[in-house]
C-alpha cells in the first residue's frame, strides 16, 4: 500500500488514535495543550504577565505555535581576532576580541573546541561523554606561531587557528586540509552555533535516528526528540532520537563532528549552502568534538571510546523477538509460543506490551489477564523463551496507585519551577514523571523493577522516553520544568534529549542491581550520543510499506555509524498490515540485523510467522533459521561492536572507504566482517544486481559461485532468498540448527565454512550470559587462509579461558573450482576421511578443534 497523504489515510489514523485512546483522554490532552503553553510563557523571560486569565487567554491563541528557527548564522556574534593565548599540556586557551576559546588535544586525533564569552572553562559536564579528560593517555603538542596564525599540533593532526578572526581549520600529518573553517564560531540570543565547510560531493553519514537515505548530506535535521504520535513519513524530522554526530570523509579520510550539548539543535548539512554545514544549538555552551580516521572504523572506535561501548548482550537477545501491542493475557502469549515450538520456527523472546499491565501503569501485573506471571514465565523458560515488558517513563497520578504516592512521598517525581510536581496525560491518564537525571531518583526507579524481575522477566522495554506527552505540538513536558542534572540543575529545554537514554540508564542500572550476574537487556525508543551504553534500540512506529522497509536499512546503518550497534525496526511495520509478499522481504532483510524483532501495532491483522499462509511462513522459518545457524557470526560482531564501536550492520563504505563505489549504496550492506546482505525491497521484484567492492573475491553464500570484486552483479531473487554474499577468505561459522539459544550450550559441534582465498577472519565465543567473559572465560579464534602452490595453509590462534560445550569441528572449504584434495592433515596428524562435493565444490571433515590445517590438492 503506498503511503500518500490522501485524506482517508490521515482520516484512518485519526480514528485509530480516537478509538485507543479514547475520548476523554483526547479532551484532557488538548487542555494538557493549553497548560503547556501557559507554563511556556509563564516561565519565559522576560518575565512575561505572571499567571491568571490573560495568559491563559494569550495560551490558547498560541498553543500550537512552531518554536522558534535559529537567527540566521550571519548574525552571530563572533570571537574577533585572537589578541593572546596560553598553552597548558594539550590544552590551548586563546583571548580573542569578544570571546575565548578553548582546544584540548584529548588524543592525537580527537580535539575539542569551546567557546565561551568569560573565558571561564570550568570542567565539563556531558551525558554523552563517558570518558573523563583525565583517563586519556598523555601525548605531545606542540604550538607553532606563525605571522597569521597559530598551529596547534598533535602527531597526527594539525590544528590552525588563524589570528585574525580565530577560525579553526583541521589539517591531516600532511598538513592536507580535512575540514575547514566555514565561517567560525558565535553566539546570539543564548544560541550558539558554528559553520564549517563540507568536503565537495562528500556523503555524510549519523545523526542516529533520521527517516532518510543513507547520504543525508543537502538536508536539514531537528535534534528535539519527538514521538511523531503516529506513523512517520520518510523525511520527517525530528523523530525519537537524533544525535548530534556526523561522519563524513574527504578524499577517503574521514572524521566526525560531534556537538556535545543537549538543548534543542539544527544541523544543516548542505541545505542551504551546499558546501557548508551550519550546526546550531538553543543554549548552552558550544562544545564541538573533531574525530579524526582516516578510516571509518577508527572514527567509530574513537567516537565509542568518548561515548562508551556497548556492552555485550546476552545471547538469547539476539535470537527472535516476536511482539505485538495485543497480546492481552496470559493464554495469547502461551499460545504463540507453542505455535513457534510446533512449527519449529526459533524463537528467544516474547514481548508484553501495555496490555500487561493494570490500567496501563508500571509496575503492575494486570491479574485478571495475567494470573500468576511467574508461573507464565517459568513455563514459557522451560520451552525457551523469554519475556521483555514494555515500561513508560509516566507513572498513573492516582491516590491508590502505591508507586505513585511512593514516588510523590520521595520527591522523585519533576516539578515546576514553583515546586508543584508536574502532570501530564499519557496511556494511563494523569502521570508523574521521574527525574531520571537525579541519581537518587534511578536507583529509586530502578528498584520498581523487582516487581517484573521476581515474575521472572527477563529484559525492559523502555516506551515513550522522548518524553511523549498526549498534546498538540512536540508533545512533551513544558520547557520551564525542573530537572536535578547530576545535581546541576537544568530546565527541561536542556534536559529533554538526555530524559530518555537517563531512563534506559536507571532501567539498565535497576536491574543490573536486582540480578547482578546476569548481562541485562533494555530496548529503548529514545536516546542520545551514549545510549549504546544501556540499551539497544529499535526505530518507533513504522508503516507496512516497502518505503518503510527500505528506510529501515538506512536507517539502522546511520544508527550504527552514530555509535549504536544494537538496532532495528518493526518487522513487517507497526501500523497498517503487510501483504505476504512484504512480510517476507522484510524478514529475509532484517533476518540478520542486529536486533530481529516483529511487532505491530493494536487492532492490525495479526503478524506472526504464520498469518500469511504456508508459503511465507516456510520463507520466514528459513530467514530465521539462517539467523540462527549464522548467530556465531553475528556474536562475533557484536563482540566487535562492544569493544571498538563497529556497527554491527555495516554500509558498504564501513570496510570499503577506498571504493568510492560503495559510498551510495543503501540498499546492501555488510554484517559484521563477511556477509554481504542484498535484500529485495520492491513489489514484485525477483532480480536484482547488487555491487561486490574492490579489492577480493566474493562468494554467493546459496550457490558456492566465486566472483571477482570491482563489479555489479545481477542475482536472481526468487521470493523464498535473500542474496546473501560472503567475503572470500572469511571462515563463516555456523551452529548446527537450534530453536533457541538456550540450546547452544549442548552443540555437538561447530561447523566451519571456509571460502578459499587468502584472508583473515574471527569467532568469539563466551557463555552467551553472565560476565564470565569478563574475566578472561572467553574464546577468541583467528583464522588465516593461506592459498599455496599445494593447496591452502589454515592457522587457528585462539586465546581465552572459556571451553565451548563441543568439541568436534566440521570443516567445508568451498573452492572456486572442483578439487580432489590428495591429503588433509589436522596438526600435523593426515585425515584419513573426508568427502568431496564435487558440483558444489566443497570438501567436507570433521575433526576434533585444531591450530593448523594443510589441504594438499
Ligand atoms: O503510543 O505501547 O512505539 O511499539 O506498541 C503508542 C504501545 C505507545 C508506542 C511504541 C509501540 C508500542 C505502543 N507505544
Amino acid at each position: 500500500m503506498p503511503s500518500d497523504s490522501s485524506l482517508i489515510d490521515n482520516l484512518k489514523y485519526a480514528w485509530f488514535g480516537l478509538r485507543s485512546i479514547g475520548l476523554p483522554l483526547i479532551l484532557r490532552s488538548l487542555r494538557y495543550s493549553f497548560e503547556k503553553t501557559y507554563t511556556d510563557l509563564k516561565y519565559a523571560e522576560p518575565i512575561k504577565p505572571r499567571g491568571g486569565p490573560r495568559l491563559w487567554w494569550q495560551a490558547i491563541r498560541t498553543f500550537n505555535q512552531p518554536r522558534p528557527a535559529p537567527p540566521p548564522f550571519d548574525s552571530f556574534q563572533q570571537p574577533g581576532p585572537v589578541q593572546s593565548w596560553q598553552q597548558k599540556n594539550t590544552t590551548l586557551i586563546a583571548r580573542c576580541q569578544a570571546a575565548c576559546l578553548q582546544l584540548t588535544a584529548l588524543s592525537p586525533q580527537i580535539i575539542r573546541v569551546r567557546l565561551n564569552e568569560g573565558g571561564n572553562f570550568n570542567i565539563p559536564f556531558s551525558y554523552s561523554i563517558e570518558k573523563p579528560d583525565s583517563d586519556w593517555p598523555s601525548h605531545q603538542v606542540e604550538l607553532v606561531e606563525q605571522d597569521a596564525a597559530l598551529l596547534f599540533k598533535t602527531d597526527v593532526l594539525t590544528v590552525r587557528i588563524r589570528k585574525q578572526d580565530a577560525q579553526i581549520d583541521f589539517l591531516d600529518a600532511q598538513a592536507q586540509p580535512l575540514n575547514m573553517d566555514g565561517g567560525g564560531f558565535g553566539w546570539r540570543e543564548g544560541w550558539v552555533g558554528l559553520r564549517r565547510s563540507l568536503p565537495p560531493g562528500a556523503p555524510l553519514f549519523g545523526l542516529g535516528e533520521q527517516a532518510y537515505p543513507l547520504n543525508l548530506r543537502g538536508h536539514q535535521f531537528e535534534l528535539w526528540h519527538t514521538d511523531p504520535g503516529g506513523r512517520y513519513r520518510q523525511g520527517q524530522n525530528p523523530l525519537y532520537q537524533g544525535h548530534p554526530w556526523f561522519i563524513t570523509l574527504n578524499q577517503n579520510r574521514a572524521f566526525g563532528l560531534l556537538l556535545d550539548n543537549t538543548h534543542r539543535s539544527f544541523f544543516d548539512l548542505g541545505h542551504r549552502q551546499p558546501d557548508c554545514c551550519t550546526l546550531t544549538a538553543a543554549g548552552g555552551e558550544l562544545r564541538l568534538y573533531f574525530i579524526h580516521g582516516p578510516a571509518l572504523k577508527d572514527v567509530l572506535a574513537r567516537l565509542a571510546a568518548l561515548s562508551g561501548h556497548m556492552p555485550l548482550p546476552p545471547l538469547w537477545s539476539l535470537g527472535l523477538h516476536q511482539s505485538r501491542w495485543g497480546y492481552k493475557s496470559k493464554k495469547m502469549v502461551q499460545e504463540i509460543a507453542r505455535q513457534f515450538r510446533e512449527r519449529q520456527i526459533p524463537g528467544d523472546v516474547i514481548h508484553l506490551d501495555i496490555d500487561y499491565m493494570k490500567g496501563k501503569t508500571g509496575f503492575t501485573w494486570h491479574k485478571g489477564r495475567f494470573s500468576d506471571p511467574a508461573e507464565m514465565s517459568q513455563r514459557l523458560r522451560q520451552d525457551g523463551f523469554r519475556l521483555v515488558s514494555i515500561i513508560d517513563p509516566g507513572l498513573k497520578a492516582d491516590r491508590l496507585n502505591d508507586i505513585a504516592e511512593q514516588g510523590k512521598r520521595k520527591g522523585v517525581f519533576l516539578k515546576y519551577p514553583d515546586g508543584k510536581v508536574f502532570r501530564g496525560p499519557v496511556w494511563p491518564g494523569d502521570c508523574y514523571f521521574p527525574d531520571f537525571t537525579d541519581p537518587a531518583v534511578r536507583i529509586w526507579w530502578g528498584e520498581q523493577y523487582r516487581i517484573l524481575v521476581e515474575a521472572g522477566v527477563s529484559g525492559f522495554w523502555n516506551d515513550m522516553n522522548e518524553p511523549s506527552v498526549f498534546g498538540l505540538g512536540d508533545g512533551t513536558i513544558p520547557d520551564p520544568v525542573r530537572h536535578s542534572y547530576e545535581g546541576r540543575g537544568a530546565d527541561h529545554a536542556q534536559t529533554h534529549n538526555v530524559y530518555g537514554m537517563q531512563m534506559a540508564r536507571a532501567t539498565r542500572e535497576g536491574v543490573s542491581a536486582l540480578r547482578p550476574e546476569q548481562r541485562p537487556f533494555v530496548l529503548s525508543r529514545s536516546g542520545y550520543t551514549g545510549i549504546q551504553r544501556y540499551a539497544a534500540v529499535w526505530t518507533g512506529d513504522n508503516e507496512s510499506s516497502w518505503e518503510h522497509l527500505r528506510l529501515s536499512i538506512s536507517m539502522a546503518l546511520n544508527l550504527g555509524l552514530s555509535g549504536v550497534p544494537f538496532v532495528g525496526p518493526d518487522i513487517g511495520g507497526f501500523f497498517g498490515a503487510p501483504s505476504g509478499e512484504l512480510f517476507a522481504r522484510w524478514i529475509q532483510a532484517a533476518a540478520l540485523f542486529p536486533l530481529c524483532r516483529i511487532h505491530t501495532a493494536a487492532d492490525t491483522p495479526s503478524q506472526e510467522p504464520w498469518s500469511f499462509g504456508p508459503q511465507v511462513e516456510a520463507i520466514t522459518r528459513r530467514a530465521i533459521e539462517l539467523r540462527y545457524r549464522l548467530l556465531p557470526a553475528l556474536y562475533t560482531a557484536f563482540w566487535q561492536a562492544s569493544q571498538a564501536g563497529a556497527p554491527i550492520a555495516r554500509p558498504m563504505l564501513f570496510d570499503f572507504q577506498d571504493d568510492p563505489q560503495t559510498y551510495a549504496l543503501d540498499d546492501q550492506f555488510m554484517i559484521g566482517d563477511s556477509l554481504l546482505v542484498a535484500p529485495v525491497l520492491a513489489e514484485g521484484e525477483r532480480a536484482r544486481a547488487l555491487y561486490l567492492p574492490q579489492g577480493q573475491g566474493w562468494v554467493n553464500y546459496w550457490t558456492g559461485q566465486f566472483h571477482e570484486g570491482g563489479q555489479t552483479l545481477p542475482v536472481e531473487a526468487p521470493l523464498d532468498c535473500l542474496p546473501l554474499f560472503v567475503k572470500a577468505g572469511s571462515v563463516l561459522p555456523h551452529w548446527p540448527l537450534i530453536q533457541h539459544t538456550d540450546q547452544a550450550r549442548t552443540l555437538s559441534h561447530i561447523e566451519l565454512h571456509l571460502f578459499a582465498a587468502e584472508g583473515q577472519s574471527v569467532l568469539y565465543e563466551d557463555a552467551g550470559q553472565g560476565f564470565g567473559y569478563r574475566r578472561g572465560e572467553h574464546k577468541i579464534s583467528r583464522f588465516v587462509c593461506r592459498p599455496t602452490d599445494q593447496g591452502l595453509i589454515i592457522t587457528v590462534r585462539s586465546q581465552g579461558d572459556y571451553i565451548t560445550p563441543y568439541e568436534t569441528v566440521v570443516w567445508t572449504v568451498h573452492t572456486a573450482a572442483p578439487i580432489a584434495p590428495s591429503a588433509i592433515t589436522a596438526d600435523s596428524l593426515p585425515i584419513s576421511d573426508w568427502s568431496v562435493d564435487a558440483e558444489r565444490c566443497t570438501v567436507s571433515f570433521r575433526i576434533p578443534i585444531s591450530q593448523r590445517l594443510e589441504i594438499m590438492f
